[in-house]
């Protein structure tokens, strides 16, 4: 079974590629193909030695999102200019300020780096969609928290927009690496309509930067697996050994808690290491998080699926989690319990990709490893008779991510197997659908 399906989504790629001329190098998401980050900079006034700008960032990438500690954004200034002073953010460092006299400039570094407010900062540093804490939802999820903005006042800087130089070499952090960003380009002076939209006033001049992100640039170890089971083969496939890591090592890398160690209380609660270095609870494959696909049940019409994200991570909430799934059923999804449901349809005519996220305030927090530290759902869906089949691993995921990151598959070889599929025997094939239909009738019987 694993060959044909590896020689689908082979087909598959290659027809991307050939139609879209898409080298597998560049940062580039075939499930969210025009996705990116871009920050705007509107100029609003002139100064007497430069200019006060809005700098907006949006993000619209369907599914990928910044959670906390949120973004870090950096440019190169062309010339000598220096940041006079901020609202709604401020930059990490101030740097050399020392030819100053008098006023002192907020920032002085030829390459600063901004980072946002935190929530519950004073109103008089506050700008609109400021004071995040650098936190930026995706934009499938939540548009209105998308954006997040903050304005500069820059001094030693043209005050014409002949003058006026573009800053190079911007760089976005999440906080981590995985976004690379273009040169910023001079765009049509950005319009702003009053709320009572009876007046339009617009910037003196703007220009654009965009970021896109790579998973390739972002890290080299996977972070999320699948585990595979059904209710036609007690079998359940684990993710493979050693996807994320291997435990065994001393080293901090492949260190972890076993899940019964009496010090797990202790440990756990000792905080004082960096909050950003995981402490994973011990399993075979070492990934933080694992996606399980579980074929629970069989009905005449319909099949239904349970999906289960488990966190091995004690030292990480996820707030605002996400999954994209591929499966060729998704066209045909009747009902989806507790978790939010959009298609995403990155190519017309193809419907087989859903995000799946959490219900605000119910499951959209995914919590830190332990008792609570999982969300499910169950979806069903609608048969059709010219696909469906639970041979083949058919019912399976072909791809999933978490929060947009890949999660690692089984081999296709080792699915559960309908029992004695491999023997492609009349009386095993009157065996796999007597039995299926037996689940379907016991099934039905279910309230
Ligand atoms: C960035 O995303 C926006 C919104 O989807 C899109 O309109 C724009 O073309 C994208 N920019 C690039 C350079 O892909
Ligand atoms: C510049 O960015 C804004 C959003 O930040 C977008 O609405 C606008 O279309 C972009 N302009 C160009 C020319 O890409
Ligand atoms: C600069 O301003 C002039 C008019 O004041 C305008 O014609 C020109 O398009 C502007 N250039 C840019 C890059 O915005
Ligand atoms: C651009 O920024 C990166 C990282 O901040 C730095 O390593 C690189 O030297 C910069 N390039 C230029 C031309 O300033
Ligand atoms: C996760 O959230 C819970 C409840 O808000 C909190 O008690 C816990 O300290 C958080 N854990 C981490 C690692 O932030
Ligand atoms: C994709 O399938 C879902 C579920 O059947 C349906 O609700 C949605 O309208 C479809 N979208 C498109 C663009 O066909
Ligand atoms: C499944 O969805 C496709 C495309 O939306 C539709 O043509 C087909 O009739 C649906 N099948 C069933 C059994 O509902
Ligand atoms: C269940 O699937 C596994 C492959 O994961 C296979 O080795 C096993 O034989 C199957 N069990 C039955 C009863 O078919
Ligand atoms: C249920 C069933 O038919 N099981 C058979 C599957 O095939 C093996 C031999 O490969 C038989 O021993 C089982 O009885």
């Amino acid at each position: 079974m694993g060959p044909l399906l590896s020689m689908a989504s082979a087909i598959i790629s290659l027809f991307l590629l050939s139609c879209f001329g898409i080298s597998s190098t560049e940062a580039y998401d075939a499930l969210d193909p025009i996705g990116n980050i871009t920050i705007k900079w509107d100029i609003m006034s002139w100064t007497t030695d430069g200019y006060v700008a809005t700098v907006t960032i949006h993000n619209f990438q369907q599914y990928r999102h910044i959670q906390a500690p949120g973004w870090q954004l950096g440019w190169t200034w062309a010339k000598k200019e220096v940041i006079w002073s901020m609202l709604g953010g401020q930059t990490t460092e101030q740097g050399d300020c020392s030819r100053f006299h008098g006023s002192i400039p907020h920032c002085c570094k030829r390459d600063p780096t901004i980072v946002d407010l935190l929530p519950g900062t004073s109103y008089n540093q506050q700008t609109a969609n400021c004071c995040r804490g650098g936190v930026l939802s995706s934009w499938v999820q939540d548009p209105l928290n998308a954006v997040s903005a903050f304005q500069v006042t820059v001094g030693l800087a043209g005050t014409t927009n002949k003058t006026v130089r573009l800053p190079k070499n911007f760089t976005l952090r999440a906080p981590g690496p995985g976004y690379t960003c273009g040169y910023p380009k001079l765009v049509r002076p950005t319009r702003f309509v009053s709320p009572d939209k009876r007046r339009a006033t617009q910037a003196m001049m703007t220009w654009n930067v965009t970021c896109t992100y790579s998973q390739f640039l972002a890290q080299k170890t996977p972070t999320c697996c699948v585990s595979l089971s059904s209710f036609y083969n007690d079998t359940v496939v684990n993710c493979p050994p050693c996807t994320c890591g291997c435990q065994h090592k001393t080293t901090d890398s492949g260190s972890c808690i076993r899940s019964d160690s009496p010090h797990l209380a202790s440990v756990v609660s000792h905080r004082s290491k960096s909050v950003n270095t995981p402490l994973l609870q011990c399993t075979s494959h070492m990934c933080p998080v694992r996606v399980h696909w579980h074929v629970k049940l069989n009905y005449k019409e319909y099949w239904r699926v349970k999906i289960t994200i488990t966190n091995f991570n004690y030292r990480m909430n996820f707030t605002q989690w996400n999954l994209v799934v591929q499966h060729p059923n998704f066209d045909n999804l009747t009902q989806i319990f507790s978790f939010n449901y959009k298609p995403l349809t990155p190519y017309a005519g193809l419907n087989d990709t859903a995000m799946l996220w959490g219900v605000r305030y119910y499951n959209d927090l995914l919590m830190e490893a332990g008792p609570f530290g999982n969300v499910q759902s169950e979806l069903l869906f609608r048969k059709d008779k010219s696909s469906f089949t639970f041979d083949k691993g058919w019912a399976f995921p072909r791809r999933i991510y978490f929060n947009g990151d890949d999660c690692v598959m089984p081999p296709p070889d080792a699915y559960p197997w309908l029992p004695n599929s491999s023997q492609r025997s009349v009386t095993s094939t009157l065996y796999a659908a007597a039995m299926i239909l037996a689940s379907g009738s016991l099934l039905w019987a279910y309230p």
